[in-house]
């Protein structure tokens, strides 16, 4: 099997005014795509691997009877083309709001307002380049934390929900150093929570 980048549900301007068309261009037809070519050329030395989806691949990154050197390219560019399908698939011009995930969240957090709020102290705390996330742990709990680099929650048993990409590649261009903005629009164009 030879992984592909998903097909985007919207256009690389309808993220607008939040992200940039020129941004999700770049991040999307470079960014992601050189991530999937250089996992692809990896799991391309192992046929065992040939059939597995590549969720299964990180969640079983500790197992997996590969050499250590690629044990770290699969993590970083299986990471970064699995949190990266992700991170496209949270966004829309739409909101499709999700009423069992809101459910869960209102359990968890209490409201949406205090779920955002714990998550943008951890976006805005992350220190280098890494990701947000919002997951379900293995007793079915909702958490929030960061993970640097490409890390996936899969590699420590978690199901990822929401994936805030805090790389500069995914904001520079439009908001520069001004990452608390990024993080506030990356909300608004987000189409599972308001
Ligand atoms: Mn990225």
């Amino acid at each position: 099997m030879t992984f592909t980048l998903p097909k985007l549900a919207y256009n690389f301007s309808d993220l607008e005014p939040w992200i940039d068309a020129a941004t999700v261009e770049i991040h999307y037809s470079k960014h992601h795509q050189k991530y999937c070519d250089n996992f692809n050329a990896v799991i391309s030395k192992y046929p065992t691997l040939s059939d597995w989806p590549a969720e299964e691949i990180l969640k079983k990154i500790n197992e997996i009877e590969v050499s250590e050197e690629d044990r770290t390219q699969i993590k970083n560019h299986g990471g970064g083309f699995a949190n990266h399908n992700l991170y496209w698939l949270n966004l829309g011009p739409k909101k499709i709001l999700d009423a069992a995930l809101l459910e869960e969240i209102n359990k968890n957090f209490g409201s949406p307002e205090k779920m955002r709020e714990e998550f943008n102290k951890k976006a805005t705390a992350l220190f280098g380049s890494g990701w947000t996330w919002l997951v379900r742990d293995e007793t079915g709990k909702l958490r929030i934390y960061n993970l640097p680099n490409q890390d996936s929650p899969l590699s420590i048993g978690h199901t990822p929900i929401l994936a805030l990409d805090l790389w500069e590649h995914a904001y520079y261009l439009k908001y520069q150093n001004r990452r608390p903005e990024y993080i506030e629009n990356w909300w608004k164009a987000n189409r599972l929570v308001s």
